[in-house]
Order: C-alpha cells, then structure tokens, then sequence
C-alpha cells in the first residue's frame, strides 16, 4: 500500500464498511463484472471506432500484462497524459488491474506541470498520445528527456516515433491475477490547487466506487444511458460524476468527443442519440446560443449537468426552454464531496442552488473564521467529511495540518449558504485560485513564474470578473523599470516556461506598490476589488460612447 496518503481511521473505515458504502469491489472486478453482465454490448465509441465492455476487460489484461512485463508494478506511479479516446480507458484499466495508479495529467499541460507529476510523484512511467489539438506530445517527452528524465520510459498511443509503442504492449493475458485491494489507493487525482505546487489527491478503489455508486442512483443513470463526454476525461467531474466511469459501472454506453464545440458535440448528440452529458457554465453558454441555429436533433438529451464553477440563475434558467431537458447543476471537487441538484427538484431549487450532498453520510459545516458554524443562511466556509472525501493529500504533511480540520473535516475553501430547502448556494472562495470557467488557476504558482523573471519585483494573480468565464485571471507587477518587460513580453516569457496555456494571465497591470492588509500582508481583496471597479467603468465608458 502507498505510503505518505493519510487515511480514514480504522474504525470509521470498518463502519463504512459495516452500513454497506465500501463494498470491496475494485476497479479490476467491477470490469470483468461488467463484462460478464454486457459483454457485447458497446461501452465506448468516439462515433466511428467502438469498443465492447467483453473486449476493454480483455483489452485491459492484455495491456497489463505488457506493462507488468516492461516492469510496472503494484503501487508504481504513471503519469497519463491522454485525451478523449478508447486507448485512456485501455491504459487506466490495466494500471488499476495491477495495482499500479494512474496520475492524471489533462492534456493542456506542458512540461512544467509534467515534469513536477513525474518528480513528486517518483512516476515509473509517462503515457501520451503522438498528438492531440494541434500540440506534439513527443516533443515534450523529448525536451523532458533533455532535462533530467532520461531513464523515464515514454509510451505513445499512436506514432511513437523513437519511444515505446502502446499498441505493441498488448501481450498474452498472464493466467494469474494481481493482487489488488478495494482498500488501496486507486490513483492520484489532481487538486484544483491554491498553492504554488499543484497538490495530488489519493483515491481509493473503496471511496471511489461508492461515489460512482451514489453519482448513479442520483442520475438515474442505467443501460440505456448514453454519456457524452466533452470535458477532458482525466478531470474528476466527466470521470466520476457520474461521468465515464459512472457510466461504465450502470452499464450504458459512453461516447467520446475530443472537443466541447456545438460542432463536435450536436452531431454526436443525434447519431448516438445521448441522454446526459457534463459541462462547465462557458460551454453550457456557447450550446445554449448555438442551438438556435443548428438543426442537429437533440431530443434524445434527457439531462445537462452544469458544474465546476458557477452557473449564474440567469442562464441557469435558459437552459430547459433551449434544449428541453433537464438541468443539473453540480457542485462538486476532486477531494470528495458531490452536491447535485436532483433530477425532479422544484425549478427553483434547480435555477437557483447547487444542490445538496449525494450521500446521507457526508457531513457538512458551514464555519466562520473561528471555525464556529454560522447561523442557517449566513454565508461561510464550506467544511466536509465522509466516506468518499479524502483525510489529506498526498505527501504533503504540513499542508495537510492547514486543509484539514484535526477532526478530519476537509477545509473547501469555498464560501457557501444554505437555502431554506436545504440545498447549497455557492456564494464564493476564499482561497488563492482563479476559476476560469471551471478551470483553476492557483495564483501562488503563476506568481512563481513570474518571480522568476529578472525584471520584477514582485507580483499578486487574482481574478477579475468576466461575462462569459465567470473569471479571469489578473496579474498585478511591480516592476524593476518602468516600460518593461510589457504585457507581450510577459506571455512570452510564460510561454517558455512552458505552462498550460489556460493559466496565463489574461490581463497584466503595472503598479508600483501593492495595498497591504492590517497585518501587513498583500491585500488581494483590494486588488480583486480595484480591477472589477476599472472594469466596470471602463463598460460603462463603452456604453455612453456607443450611444452618443
Ligand atoms: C461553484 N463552484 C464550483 C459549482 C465546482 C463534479 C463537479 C465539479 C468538480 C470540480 C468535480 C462548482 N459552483 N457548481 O470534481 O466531481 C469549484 C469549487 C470547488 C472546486 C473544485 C466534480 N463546482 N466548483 O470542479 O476539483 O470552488 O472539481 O471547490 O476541479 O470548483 O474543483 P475541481
């Protein structure tokens, strides 16, 4: 079992056990179950290839035996870059069958965020396509094996040009199987991050399973669901909530689009006539504008799960005229907790909240700065436990001190109230990151960057509000001399530093003293103020101009 993962207590564990939550299965026998049950049936298809749940446990064997023989075994780490497509689901079954645990990496990462996964982590392995939208993940592999990583062996689905070819790992099943726990750690998901290192998140076959299990009963998911994966499918929302994985353990079938436009995803919607699919609020936006115009039919959309930041009620409420179905709006997070919206909740409840806690045993507080719950409909810090949230990250002990509560509650960070039905209404964050449309951004880690340019002096990453993203990000610098380096010279720089392309700064501004807090400290909160103030008049500037 990997070490430096705290987990449950004993007790608690067995009591989760006892009422039924963790069930012993693992990810390895939920397949072969599966298999035994739907064999024939399609699992995964991206619209032209299809794969059946007899041929992806087969499959997934044949691959575990290629990668047990290239020497991966239990509890090793594999850092898998892949996207939307059948090989991601070939690769994670064998790793889970042998015990050994995917990291995922999503495939907007470049080699910083990479080569950190493959450091901390010790990985064995790194996995990626030949190349994926536009981007060649073998140069990155190649520039990675320059830098320090020249004994990492690289498996490529696809070309692999001078690395190992996933294709040719398919080998002979080995008769016996490997020993896996239900208790052991299932993989590293990755943290949405409020520091400068992205922090990794152990999940077990347990906890895992149970939160597919309740995901399902929540959705309604079953055979003759058809699951549309948009979102890239290493993040926990298309993976879990139900997502794929959901989708696998009910016995539906789910479809692949490697992309979220209306163009890739409508026309899947009508071929493989979907009945749920996952997206953040920007894309939900896009859709709901798009489909004026399309005449792709989308009858056969039963549910529109909206998650990863905020859907505001304005749009929110568009969302059932536009395509006739029924929204879902999820509040979810890597470490655990899943708030759904229920399928048949009042309009209200679905237009105006995020829903409430998919188990009767996770726990929720709603805390003031002294840790002290609120009153009911006050606004505070969201804090919660139970039997699929995580007790701390991985490696990360002192971290782990602040995050969690010394009872096991894990601090959220965000800020929250209760409705007088009960359901959650996320009212904000108080933590150091930027949600880009449900992409987050920690701002300790772009400020590293940034520190690291000889010119600056200092710098403070918050986020400005923005119509179609919720947020975006802002980077506020003080520089050395005045003029330079500008804002060009800056994404340049970034750009070499080689970050994924969502966390640069949309926009920088140059001061030459940041406000302080009464102790002392960089005072955010005037920043994030003073930037959606400039913004604001700045529209309205617009706007008189435009009448005139
Ligand atoms: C406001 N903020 C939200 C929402 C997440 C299902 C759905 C989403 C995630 C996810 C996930 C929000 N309204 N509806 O893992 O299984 C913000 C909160 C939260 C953080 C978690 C899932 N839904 N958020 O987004 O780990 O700040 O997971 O703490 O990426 O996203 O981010 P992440």
């Amino acid at each position: 079992m990997l070490s430096d993962c705290p987990l449950w207590p004993e007790e608690l564990a067995e009591h989760y056990r006892e009422i039924g939550c963790w069930r012993g299965e693992t990810f390895g026998s939920m397949l072969r179950q599966k298999a035994e049950l739907y064999g024939n049936k399609t699992a995964i298809t991206n619209g032209k290839r299809k794969i059946t749940y007899a041929e992806l446990d087969m499959q997934s064997n044949q691959l575990a035996a290629g990668f047990s023989k290239l020497g991966i075994q239990k509890d090793n780490r594999v850092v898998v870059q892949l996207p939307n497509d059948v090989e991601f689901f070939q690769v994670i079954f064998a790793l889970f069958k042998i015990g050994a645990l995917p990291v995922f990496a999503l495939p907007s990462h470049r080699s910083s965020e990479v080569e950190y996964f493959c450091e901390f982590t010790e990985a064995q392995v790194y996995i990626i396509p030949d190349s994926f939208d536009g981007y060649d993940y073998r140069k990155l592999a190649r520039k990675m094996k320059d830098r320090g990583f020249k004994n990492l062996p690289v498996i490529v689905a696809g070309d692999p040009e001078e690395f190992i070819s996933l294709s040719q790992l398919f080998h002979e099943p080995f008769e016996k199987e490997f020993e896996v726990s239900s208790h052991d750690i299932a993989f590293l998901q990755l943290s949405g991050g409020s520091t400068g290192k992205p922090k990794l998140i152990p999940r077990t076959h347990d906890d895992y399973i149970y939160s597919l299990k309740k995901s399902n009963e929540v959705c309604l998911m079953n055979e003759e669901s058809v699951y549309l994966a948009v979102l890239p499918v290493a993040h926990n929302f298309p993976l879990s909530s139900p997502g794929v994985l959901g989708t696998l353990y009910a016995g539906g079938r789910i479809v692949l689009s490697s992309g979220s436009s209306p163009d890739e995803a409508f026309p899947l919607i009508e071929q493989e006539r979907v009945t749920i699919t996952a997206v953040v609020p920007p894309i939900a936006m896009i859709w709901m504008q798009a489909v004026k115009s399309r005449n792709w039919d989308l009858s056969s959309l039963k549910v529109m799960q909206v998650g990863g930041a905020k859907f505001s009620s304005e749009s929110a409420k568009n969302v059932k005229p536009a395509f006739g179905c029924v929204l879902q709006q999820v509040f979810g997070m890597a470490e655990g907790l899943v708030n759904y919206t229920r399928l048949d909740d009042p309009e209200d409840v679905i237009v105006h909240t995020q829903g409430r806690p998919m188990s009767p045993y996770d726990e929720i507080k709603i805390v003031d700065e002294e840790d002290q719950e609120v009153e009911r409909g006050e606004v505070g810090e969201l804090l919660t436990r139970g039997p699929y949230t995580i007790r701390g990250y991985y490696k990360t002990k002192a971290h782990n001190a602040k995050a969690f509560t010394s009872d096991g509650y894990y601090r959220t960070g965000d800020l929250v109230k209760l409705d007088h039905s009960g359901n959650i209404i996320v009212e904000g964050r108080d933590k150091d990151q930027i949600n880009r449309g449900g992409e987050k951004i920690a701002a300790e880690e772009i400020e590293n960057h940034l520190l690291a340019h000889p010119e600056i002096l200092d710098a403070a990453v918050v986020a400005m509000p923005d119509e179609y993203l919720g947020e975006r990000a802002c980077a506020y610098i003080i520089r050395l001399d005045k003029g330079k380096p500008s804002p060009v010279e800056l994404r340049e720089f970034l750009n070499k530093r080689e970050i994924a392309a969502y966390k640069i700064p949309d926009r920088f501004e140059f001061v030459s003293e940041f406000p302080k807090t009464a102790l002392g400290k960089v005072s955010k909160k005037s920043l994030r103020e003073k930037i959606a103030i400039q913004l604001k008049n700045k529209k309205y500037k617009f706007l008189s101009l435009e009448r005139k």
